[in-house]
């Protein structure tokens, strides 16, 4: 097998000044931050649709870069030119992990025995390419939304036959995920949601989508699948109310249907500002409930309201992010580059500057997280905020021991209520930039 990325060499660290346009600035692998090198804190996984097969193609026009890896596109020989360059662009990078669905890694046929067929050669070729290497796979998934069967749902569907073969899908997907020693397996509901509420059941069609995920986990644990399962969130696109709204609305569906035990979230950067929340908000709310898997890290544009999937390159975002893992011990899955390159960012260059400013803004953001948490103003500024409930009446309260009468009788006491003090967002904005900036 001949190289594919020719002229990209090895990207090696040169830090922060280097003018290499094939260099990390920030990303240094072995580096210890808090006790962990970067490469445990970021384990990186490069998406297979968006790097291997997506070519620009967008509503208005057709590709713009050439992924055909020298093969004829919808071929085996394609899929394995796509097996070869992914492993040669992992290893240039440094990366450890990759993300697939089902219908990335081999082209769909007509009969899903064939394409289950064909997924068993292709798994086989990839495990090949696994050993002598540290790549393993991050998580799987099945995409239950490209094809027309799924054009009313996958769960959610009013079909029974398109039931089936979404089950199956998830079945096969599972079985590729166990085989390639994934971390994690992936429910990204794309169609589980409606375009009107006139034709919709939603009761009905949340409850299958419950039964399909609870199959997935008993079949899954069968097969001897130790990792987590996810719900990846998203409010909108390509329906226009999809189930798993956000972190919220989808934690609180897994703990309705009992499937919170094996289920996490993973948290796309574009899918939380898509639900009118910020990044963080994402990763705050899925921490808290001890909930956070793992994570999709891209961006989107303010000024667009769709899933733009672009690189990250805004760090004061990554900082925010990592501020959040660090604060909640890390991840149990890692870092997905669910983004693409600009339509007219069409050359293997680009592919490799995508990439390395995605990973240089994450490492940046968590040099940045630790100095913040290191300099401590922010958790000291915290725990003060709510030092009034360090009392013995704020930890009666805390503990649930109180009644409405005791606190009413002791605001009548009070007669007039103090204001607290000052929140001081600004001048907690300006110790971020500080830190960020100093
Ligand atoms: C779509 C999206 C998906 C999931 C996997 O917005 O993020 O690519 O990550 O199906
Ligand atoms: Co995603």
């Amino acid at each position: 097998m001949s190289e594919i990325f020719k002229n990209i060499p090895k990207i090696q660290y040169e830090g922060a000044s280097t003018k290499n346009p094939l260099a990390f600035r920030y990303y240094d692998a072995d580096r210890v931050i808090m006790g962990k090198k970067m490469s445990e804190h970021l384990p990186f996984a490069m998406a297979w649709w968006h790097n291997l097969c997506a070519a620009g193609t967008d509503m208005f026009g057709r590709d713009t870069a050439d992924k055909s890896f020298a093969t004829e596109k919808g071929t085996m020989a394609h899929a394995k030119a796509k097996v070869d360059a992914g492993f040669e662009f992992m290893q240039k990078l440094g990366i450890q992990y990759f993300c697939f669905h089902d219908v990335d890694i081999v082209p769909e046929a007509d009969d899903i025995n064939e394409t289950n067929r064909r997924l068993d050669e292709i798994t086989d070729y990839i495990l090949e390419k696994m050993k002598g290497t540290d790549i393993k796979c991050l998580w799987g998934t099945a995409n239950m939304f490209s094809n027309p069967r799924f054009m009313n749902g996958a769960g959610s569907t009013n079909s029974v036959d398109v039931y089936c073969f979404a089950a199956a899908q998830i079945k096969k997907a599972l079985e590729l995920t166990v085989k390639l020693g994934g971390r994690g397996y992936v429910f990204w509901g794309g169609r589980e949601g409606y375009e009107t509420l006139l034709n919709t059941d939603v009761k009905f069609e949340q409850e299958n989508i419950a039964s399909l995920m609870r199959m997935a986990v008993e079949y899954g644990r069968s097969i001897g699948f130790t990792g987590d399962f996810y719900i990846e969130p998203k409010p909108k696109e390509p329906m226009k109310h999809q189930y798993d709204f956000d972190a919220a609305t989808a934690i609180g569906f897994l703990r309705q249907y009992g499937l919170d035990k094996d289920f996490k979230m993973n948290i796309e950067a574009n899918h939380a500002t898509l639900a009118g929340h910020t990044f963080r908000h994402e990763l705050r709310i899925s921490a808290i409930n001890g909930m956070l898997g793992s994570i999709d890290a891209n961006q989107g544009d303010y000024l667009l309201g769709w899933d733009t999937d672009e690189f990250p390159y805004d760090v004061y975002e990554s900082t925010m992010c990592m501020y959040e893992v660090l604060k909640a011990g890390g991840l149990t899955g890692g870092f997905n580059f669910d983004a693409k390159n600009r339509r007219p960012s069409n050359t293997y260059e680009d592919m490799f500057h995508a990439y390395i400013l995605g990973m240089d803004t994450f490492a940046l953001g968590l040099i940045k997280a630790a100095e913040l948490i290191e300099d401590g103003e922010l958790d000291a500024f915290v725990e003060k905020k709510y030092e009034s409930f360090n009392g013995e009446l704020g930890q009666k309260i805390r503990a649930g021991k109180t009644t409405l009468a005791e606190l009413a009788d002791r605001a009548a006491q009070m007669r007039t209520c103090p204001v607290p003090a000052s929140g001081r967002q600004e001048y907690l904005e300006g110790v971020v930039n500080r830190i960020m900036f100093g």
